[in-house]
């Protein structure tokens, strides 16, 4: 059966395009860089957003009602909803998808019974995967909305909680193994406090880098070879999440030893919540060695929460963009677009609009981006504005050759030399020259 009988594979078909159903930026096949825009790019479907969401929110009820969400049956509207997922994914030429457990099969009455109706379905994508070469970029586990994580997960002051949250990852992790996941991400959840008034951040920390320790040791046991990532969140659903911004993560998993094995799948509005830019915590998961994945969305400047919008804005891609290119691109990681439409956007088609817009404007942003670099545009400023460390007394502050005192005896003689421009104004100009020009 299928789903979207009225859309055909969306093609590119340039800028100049009107038609709403066709990409204007991205093109798959084509070469920028040396790789082809599909392995730059490696987009990915969030299954949360694009096949459970219905459109409620604190204030109101459903105002999606699709129809793979039609059978009576919860199992089989799950099996409905892989055939709608694969068909929407092949006609928007989406090569990867994202899931968390309880979004691919519904919650039983037990453990047990929970992963049986979970192989019962993961079998069902496997196949799907087979017969379209559709790739799972990444699995995860949902630990906060059932009410037994009220308190948290890993970080539940209650013991059996903090082991129901083992068995479930536990499990997680074999079934994004099954189909071949290329990375797990960790998200916190509830992982944070509400008030210190009745919380030991002392245990619950020591028990988050416990859980983590533990999942490091089960994927080495089983052969999972993908790239376990954290993913930061300063709040919502908790006051403050300790998996704060990547900053606070990295000092986190460097207190227990952990980061050998982890790197960052950084959201873009979660920085934002964080009063971050998403090239700030894009620049800090690079530059510390800890680069993995994206998931590709925007908030609304205006709120303080987390809106997950289709990214539309094109500076900010392309900032982002040229972080992911000088950290060498992708390799497990991708853009994951962890968005969905409004509410108010309900029709079936406008999953692809919103689809087709996101990916564009990534497109276009790596279009900008590679250019950027090409020119050497900013890092040739860069290389100019630093370049008193490569001779002289600077070669040897680097060299690690000079100490306090032999740097004292250099400023008593030499004293300071005039400082140049940082010139923001020009190269906030020059950025927009190649935003705009092509
Ligand atoms: C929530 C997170 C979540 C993770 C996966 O804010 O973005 O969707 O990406 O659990
Ligand atoms: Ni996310
Ligand atoms: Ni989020």
């Amino acid at each position: 059966m299928a789903y979207f009988e009225q859309i055909g594979t969306v093609q590119y078909e340039g800028p100049g395009s009107k038609n709403a159903f066709a990409f204007k930026y991205y093109n798959p096949n084509e070469i920028i860089a040396g790789k082809a825009m599909k392995d730059h790019l490696r987009f990915s479907m969030s299954w949360w957003h694009t096949f459970t969401f219905r459109g409620t929110d604190p204030f109101g009820d459903v105002t999606i009602f699709r129809p793979w969400d039609e059978a009576e049956d919860d199992i089989e509207r799950a099996k409905a909803r892989v055939h709608a997922a694969f068909e929407f994914m092949e006609k928007m030429q989406i090569g990867y998808f994202c899931f968390h457990d309880a979004d691919i099969a519904p919650r039983q009455q037990n453990l047990l019974e929970t992963n049986r109706v979970l192989d019962e379905i993961v079998s069902v994508i496997r196949q799907e995967m087979d017969r379209t070469g559709i790739r799972c970029l990444w699995g995860t586990s949902n630990c906060f909305g059932d009410h037994k994580f009220v308190h948290g997960a890993a970080t539940s002051p209650n013991a059996s909680v903090f082991a129901y949250t083992a068995a479930q990852i536990k499990k997680a992790i074999e079934i994004t193994q099954t189909l071949g996941g290329e990375n797990y991400v960790f998200w916190g959840g509830r992982e944070g406090y509400e008030t210190l008034l009745n919380t030991d951040t002392s245990l619950e920390l020591d028990n988050l880098a416990r859980l983590l320790q533990m999942a490091v040791d089960y994927a080495k046991k089983i052969g999972f070879t993908g790239q376990l990532l954290i993913e930061p969140k300063p709040k919502e659903p908790t006051k403050h999440q300790y998996d704060f911004d990547t900053a606070s993560v990295l000092s986190f998993l460097r207190k227990y030893q952990l980061e050998p094995y982890f790197k960052m799948n950084i959201e873009a509005n979660h920085a934002t919540l964080a009063a971050h830019t998403f090239q700030h915590e894009l620049n800090t998961a690079r530059v510390n060695g800890v680069f993995g994945s994206v998931d590709a969305n925007t908030g609304d400047p205006m709120l303080g929460w987390d809106t997950d919008q289709f990214p539309t804005n094109v500076y900010d891609t392309t900032l982002a963009m040229y972080e992911v290119l000088l950290a060498g691109g992708f390799t497990s990681g991708g853009l994951n677009f962890d968005a969905r439409v409004r509410r108010g956007s309900f029709q079936e088609d406008d999953l692809f609009l919103a689809y087709i817009a996101g990916m564009d404007t990534f497109a276009k942003g790596l279009r900008v981006a590679s250019r950027l670099l090409e020119d050497s545009v900013f890092e040739r400023f860069k290389a100019k504005r630093y370049e008193s460390y490569n001779e002289g007394i600077g070669k040897d502050i680097v060299g690690g050759r000079v100490g306090f005192s032999e740097l004292e005896a250099y400023a008593l003689i030499h004293g300071v030399t005039s400082n140049a421009s940082g010139r923001q104004e020009y190269l906030e100009s020059l950025l927009n020259q190649y935003i705009l020009e092509g």
